[in-house]
This record gives C-alpha cells, sequence and structure tokens, in this order.
C-alpha cells in the first residue's frame, strides 16, 4: 500500500467523521428552536423584549429626570394577573423625590405585557395603593397631569409594549403625586408609588 492511498482513506474518514459531526449540530439546533416555539413563550417574549429595548431612542428631555420601571413577574403565563393576592406587578422610581418645575419621565417597560405611567396627585395622609377601583378595574385618572403610555414616543398612546419605552414632560408643583398603570387589574396588583415634589 502506497502513501497516497493511505493519506486518501484518512481524508475520507476525517470527512465522513466531520459530515456526522454537523449533521448532529443542525439535529439539535433544530430541536432546541422547536421546542422554543411551542414550551417557552415567556422566555421568548423576554429575549423579544430585551432585544426591543435597545431600538428605543430616548430624545434627551428637559428639567429632572425620572426613570421609571414598569413590569410584572410571572411572564405571559400569568395571563396579567398574579391570582396571588397581588404585588405580582411594579412600578419603581430611580428617585422618590424631585424639585419642583419641569419634571420628565421615562418608562421602560421590563415586562411580558403592555404598561404604562400616569401621573396622579397624592393629597396628604393618604397612602399610595388606597385608591378605590372601579368595575373596570381601573382607578379614577380623571385628575391626571400626563401620561406616558406611548411606546417609543411621547405622551398618552395605546400603552407601553415589552422592552419599549415611552415618556412625558410635566410642570410640577410642590406636593405629592402617585405614579400608576392603569391598565385593567394593574394597580390593584401593584403598580403604584409616591413622587414627593418639593
Ligand atoms: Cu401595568
Amino acid at each position: 500500500m502506497s502513501a497516497p492511498v493511505r493519506r486518501g482513506r484518512l481524508i475520507a474518514a476525517l470527512v465522513g467523521a466531520v459530515t456526522l459531526l454537523l449533521g448532529s449540530v443542525v439535529a439539535v439546533v433544530a430541536g432546541s428552536g422547536a421546542l422554543g416555539d411551542s414550551a417557552a413563550p415567556s422566555a421568548y417574549a423576554m429575549v423579544r423584549g430585551l432585544t426591543s429595548d435597545s431600538s428605543t431612542r430616548v430624545p434627551e428631555l428637559p428639567g429632572t429626570v425620572v426613570n421609571v420601571s414598569l413590569g410584572n413577574m410571572g411572564g405571559a403565563m400569568m395571563g396579567g394577573r398574579s391570582g396571588m393576592g397581588g404585588e405580582a406587578m411594579f412600578l419603581s422610581v430611580d428617585r422618590s423625590a424631585v424639585p419642583a418645575g419641569t419634571v420628565s419621565f421615562v418608562a421602560t417597560n421590563i415586562g411580558s405585557i403592555d404598561h404604562e405611567l400616569v401621573v396622579l396627585p397624592l393629597a396628604d395622609g393618604v397612602a399610595p395603593g388606597s385608591r378605590s377601583i372601579g368595575p373596570d378595574n381601573k382607578v379614577d385618572e380623571t385628575a391626571s397631569l400626563g401620561e406616558a403610555s406611548n411606546s417609543g414616543g411621547a405622551g398618552a398612546g395605546e400603552g407601553i409594549t415589552p422592552g419599549a419605552s415611552g415618556w412625558v414632560r410635566l410642570t410640577l408643583a410642590p406636593g405629592r403625586y402617585e405614579l400608576v398603570c392603569n391598565i385593567a387589574g394593574h394597580y390593584a396588583d401593584g403598580m403604584y408609588t409616591v413622587l414627593t415634589v418639593g
């Protein structure tokens, strides 16, 4: 047996091994893809939310900027309701007190369902979270000073989608304010916090 023949068989064996290896990698990728589509919708929504987050460009906003995080635990499978006695959703701020004047709110949805930010006055001595909830599962927002509910834009809209941000610029007098999400059921599930303006 000559050397070239031996080398030829070796190459053939290597090509065969590589082909088998590639085949199994493709099978593994295809398998995990099918699993991801059918068995893990919340994980898919989370990844989609994280990737679309970077596509929201928030412009330079005037005054004191308050960053608001809107979110919910449990993902899409929870269907937007906790079923565990509330507090399954949250609305949090990066600062709880700001000077009076121009205040810009940037609301970012880090959850898996739509949310919004509504700014309401809060009377002295009244605890946040104590508003009465109507038959539509919302609180009265007729006294609203403004809202960020526009995905990737300013002001009012149809709700901020997962991963997106909305913003609103307000002029606030000294006092207490309650920041809420007034999508049906969300206030009852814990989406409120206090902002003190002074
Ligand atoms: Cu909400």
